[in-house]
């Protein structure tokens, strides 16, 4: 037995005893062991000649792949493209990372909830006010980034992300991959699932996960009927906070229903308990379907409390807006805290990943709107197998399913499914290992009405014996399948190592995202900086203001004289017209750090406190005079 088999084992062991104490919860084994899973897998490979297929021979290895882009066809060469940009969160670095798809290599960082040294973000005027405006903290934790859509398609506008840590969200430009503004969500500690109200992206919608008393101001700190947890709908566009609806239990994850009317939010601890043994104790809790139209009636009819500063519509099971035949929330009750919902792309149904139950639950989106009982919405609940989290989708009717506790990803098939009687395994059409743990998985365009079905991406939480150790806490590990062929089934072609720890991606075509080459003047508010317009002006005993630019290899201004005490601001434009030569302004004494891309302009404000010398300093390799390009900052000492 492997340590990885023995962690296994233990972990199931641990399931079924807790099983055990509650007699009435289901939670069978499966009868098929992951040894045989595997066997048959191998069986299926040889019978199909394993054309072009090297699933099961890369399973025994290293994944393959290595680091020259993914193995055999999905191999990208040195120079070429990748067909997609992954967006994967960075969880608690509270940053977003792009890769390409499929040779899994990273392209670039964008930092959202953190000040971020090489981007200069949280350095500059711009990138300060936005962090500061979402609140000061000084990290996040993002699990959910959703891109933008306009009829059910990415549109490449815009990137938007949650913080779970401090009940936030926000918006990455994805013209500049920048953030550009962050939404620090009220009556919320942690908002947890993000996405958006489709076809077009009408709302953004955070989903708010700990309960904490409304307000939370002190006057109810141990009151647990003051608690609740609220779902957040927000502008896109100005990313103002619209309203907000409370809810029974906690929320965790949400996604919206391809029409604009439905949103569905997973949700645990319908006990509402405060210690983990109260929030375990029962065993339903639910999926709640919000009807957004509804709720803007309510909001639009004044049936609302303001809250915080923010119209709170109650959708609590016992509200008076869920009484009547339009309900603003519907609770579908499902086997205990249900984890990932995602829409189908053909928008008919909602699947609900049982996280603690073996199921998957599948709910029928017009089905929703027709039943006096919610139940009756429940059209499909298939056996996926231990510890089902998160599901994804491709172009032909199948459902991955991450299995946490088999460290597998279960593919089965949705329509069969709701053919098939509750419990059975019939409509799992496959399962393959992955290295392991897996927490989301994300195939290409999945959360579109129109996946490509090539790759999935399973984001796998523990790499355990995968790579080289680098001391106790370890990488995770990002593998990427190839899912195109029903008949050699999934082949695993790449491992990546991965910075804790990204939960979830969105992965686009890359035809649909067109970056900025430099900047748009037009784009900021900041006036340019051309050669030949700097200035510096002592604008009174204390403020100076200085004009520069900066391009290969000087600035402006070879040294700048100021006085100790002066409030300083610089607004400097980098007058390059050529893309990727970058430089900035770096003057560490005053924790001074500007990023410029070419034709950005960027402006900082420090107050020279200490007298002395100090070099500013370009810290972007940008030409062979790179190290020469400096600007001396002689700060004079007061008299005295
Ligand atoms: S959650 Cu982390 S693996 Cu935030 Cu979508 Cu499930
Ligand atoms: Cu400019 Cu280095």
């Amino acid at each position: 037995m492997t340590d990885h088999e023995r962690d296994i084992a233990e972990t199931a062991e641990g399931t079924d005893a807790t099983a055990a104490r509650r007699p009435n919860l289901d939670l069978p084994r499966l009868e098929v062991g992951r040894r045989d899973f595997m066997k048959a897998g191998a069986a299926v490979g040889a019978m199909t000649g394993l054309a072009g297929c090297t699933s099961v021979l890369s399973d025994e290895g290293n994944g393959g792949g290595g680091s020259s882009g993914g193995s055999g066809e999905h191999a990208v060469a040195p120079g070429e493209h990748d067909e997609y940009y992954g967006f994967l969160s960075g969880g608690h670095t509270g940053e977003i990372r792009v890769v390409g798809i499929p040779s899994m290599r990273e392209l670039m960082r964008i930092p959202v909830f953190q000040t971020e040294s090489a981007r200069g973000f949280g350095h500059d005027a711009k990138s300060s006010e936005v962090l500061e405006e979402g609140g000061g903290y000084t990290w996040g934790d993002t699990h959910h980034p959703r891109v933008s859509q306009t009829d059910n398609d990415y549109d490449g506008r815009w990137l938007f992300v949650n913080d779970k840590a401090n009940g936030r969200m926000a918006r990455v430009d994805l013209e500049y991959f920048e953030t550009d503004a962050i939404t620090n969500v009220p009556n919320s500690q942690a908002v947890h699932g993000a996405c958006m109200q489709l076809p077009d992206t009408q709302l953004v919608f955070g989903v708010g996960e700990f309960r904490v008393p409304m307000p939370n101001d002190g006057r109810d700190v141990d009151d647990l009927d003051a608690y609740g947890s609220v779902l957040t709908a927000i502008d896109p566009e100005t990313m103002d906070v619209e309203w907000q609806v409370e809810v029974d239990g906690n929320m965790d994850n949400g996604d919206g229903g391809k029409e604009g009317r439905w949103f569905f939010a997973t949700g645990y601890n319908s006990e509402e308990g405060v210690t983990q043994g109260e929030m375990a104790r029962s065993d339903r809790d639910y999926v709640k379907a919000f009807d957004i139209p509804a709720i803007w009636d309510a909001v639009e009819a004044g049936e609302y409390e303001e809250i915080s500063g923010v119209p709170v519509v109650d959708g609590t099971m016992d509200s008076p807006l869920n009484e009547g035949d339009r309900p603003v929330v519907r609770y579908v009750p499902t086997p205990k805290s249900p984890h990932g919902v995602s829409v189908t792309p053909d928008g008919k149904y909602a699947i609900a990943s049982g996280k603690l139950d073996p199921t998957c639950t599948v709910i029928g989106i017009e089905e929703i709107a027709e039943v006096d009982d919610p139940q009756d919405a429940i059209l499909g609940q298939p056996r996926v197998g231990m510890g089902p989290l998160h599901t994804a989708y491709d172009d032909r009717g199948h459902a991955y399913t991450t299995l946490f506790i088999d460290s597998q990803v279960a593919k089965w098939d949705y329509e069969a499914a709701v053919e098939a009687e509750a419990g059975s395994e019939e409509p799992i059409l496959e399962k393959h290992d992955v290295h392991y743990n897996p927490g989301h998985l994300i195939a290409s365009e999945s959360y579109t009405a129109s996946p490509q079905g090539d790759y999935l991406v399973s984001l796998n939480k523990l790499s355990k014996d995968r790579f080289l150790p680098v001391g106790p806490i370890h990488p995770e590990n990002d593998q990427l399948f190839y899912i195109g062929d029903d008949q050699a089934g999934m082949e695993l072609v790449k491992d990546k190592p991965s910075y804790p720890e990204p939960h979830d991606a969105s992965v686009v075509h890359r035809d649909k995202i067109e970056p900025a080459k430099t900047w748009d003047r037009d784009d900021y508010d900041l006036e340019f900086v051309p050669e030949g317009e700097e200035s510096f002006e002592r604008v009174d005993e204390s403020t100076v203001e200085i004009e520069m630019w900066a391009r290969r290899n000087e600035y402006a201004f070879p040294e700048v004289t100021v006085r100790e005490g002066d409030e300083v601001t610089i607004r400097i434009s980098n007058v390059e017209t050529t893309s990727d030569v970058i430089h900035s302004l770096a003057i560490p004494e005053y924790d001074v750090n500007l990023a410029l891309a070419p034709q950005d302009t960027r402006e900082v404000t420090f107050t020279a406190d200490h007298p002395g010398v100090f070099w500013a300093y370009c810290a972007y390799f940008c030409s062979a005079l790179h190290l020469e390009m400096r600007s001396r900052i002689l700060v004079e000492p007061r008299d005295g």
